[in-house]
């Protein structure tokens, strides 16, 4: 495990012997991370491929970090093969397609909706709701409303793809959550820039199937996302109700304050869910980090959970996430 005071120690070592003060935090808040003066981008799964390709073009022509989340996400929102997220997103046992997103800006402020229907791009509400409203997170009805009092276009999120899918699922209605499905499954995506500033945004169709008015980790901040930008972000995907019991994410950011490299956070997180789950066995979590130094890490319950980072223009890979059970 990172340590904690072998770090500070070591850190004030160094700042003293060039005469310079940490850059950022204070010496109770256990920080002193010295960003490194360039973007790095850490989304889930494989669309995260794409989500992080589009925030870094976003950053490289003068977007703000809020803009280059809120950018990234919106690829996988907006494509209808994709049934885990926005248009095409697996609907709920009534046949009906209601999202979850959430964003966070370096500044603390933070937006969310939960049960969104008939807007392609929740991720860009939740700014707005982070933006133009004392609020924090709209949900349903009142959600849309406010969609579209903004400007926003209604219109059927439900594919031929995601109909048909339900239908199918209506043959048994058996309601079991499918671990890592096809791939791909809610998108969170931490960033931070050259000036070392964090966001994060989160989004998702929810779990195929759920009960209409069930709302998972991904539009909770402090569960599908948390940034704090003196420490760093994390990010959730997988069982919602496990991640919400242990309020994920921001338990992986207190880890990393407390001096836990952010894999070790992740797994720490992991752990905790293990203990409080019986049914640990049959769900999957994946989280991620991004430390205010640059640092990344992931760590699953189970096998099969992957993550893009992206550290420069060419550099955009996919990493397999180390894992509890095999
Ligand atoms: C949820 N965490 O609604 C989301 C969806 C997800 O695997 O990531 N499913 O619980």
């Amino acid at each position: 495990m990172f340590n904690r005071r072998s770090f500070i120690k070591k850190s004030a070592l160094f700042t003293s012997v060039l005469g310079l003060q940490p850059l950022f935090g204070k010496a109770n808040s256990s920080v002193g991370f010295v960003p490194q003066g360039k973007p790095t981008l850490l989304a889930t799964w494989n669309h995260g491929l794409q989500a992080n390709a589009a925030a870094w073009q976003v950053l490289q022509s003068g977007g703000s970090i809020v803009d280059a989340v809120e950018a990234g996400v919106r690829v996988p929102e907006s494509d209808p093969e994709n049934t885990s997220v926005g248009l095409g997103g697996l609907p709920d046992r009534d046949g009906r397609v209601t999202l979850d997103a959430c964003i966070m800006e370096p500044g603390g402020n933070c937006g969310g909706v939960a049960g969104l229907e008939y807007i392609e791009n929740p991720i860009s509400v939740a700014r707005k709701v982070m933006t133009e409203t004392p609020h924090v997170l709209l949900v349903g009805d009142g959600a849309l409303q406010f969609a579209l009092e903004q400007g926003f276009t209604r219109k059927n999120l439900l594919t031929p793809k995601a109909e048909q899918a339900w239908k199918e699922w209506q043959k048994t209605s058996e309601y079991k959550p499918i671990i890592n499905i096809e791939n791909h499954d809610t998108i969170g995506l931490l960033a931070q820039d050259a000036h070392g500033n964090l966001a994060g945004a989160c989004t998702t169709s929810g779990l195929a199937f759920k009960m209409h008015g069930r709302v998972g980790d991904s539009p909770i901040i402090g569960a599908g996302l948390f940034v704090d930008n003196e420490i760093g972000g994390a990010t959730a995907t997988g069982m919602g109700e496990a991640v919400l019991k242990i309020a994920g994410s921001h338990t992986v950011v207190e880890l990393m304050r407390q001096g836990y490299a952010p894999e070790e956070a992740c797994k720490e997180a992991v752990k905790r869910i293990i203990k409080k789950d019986p049914n640990y066995n049959n769900i999957q979590i994946g989280f991620l980090a991004l430390r205010k130094d640059g640092a990344t890490g992931g760590f699953a319950l189970q096998k099969g959970f992957n993550y893009a980072l992206m550290i420069s223009a060419n550099q955009n890979k996919l990493v397999d996430a180390s894992y509890m059970l095999s």
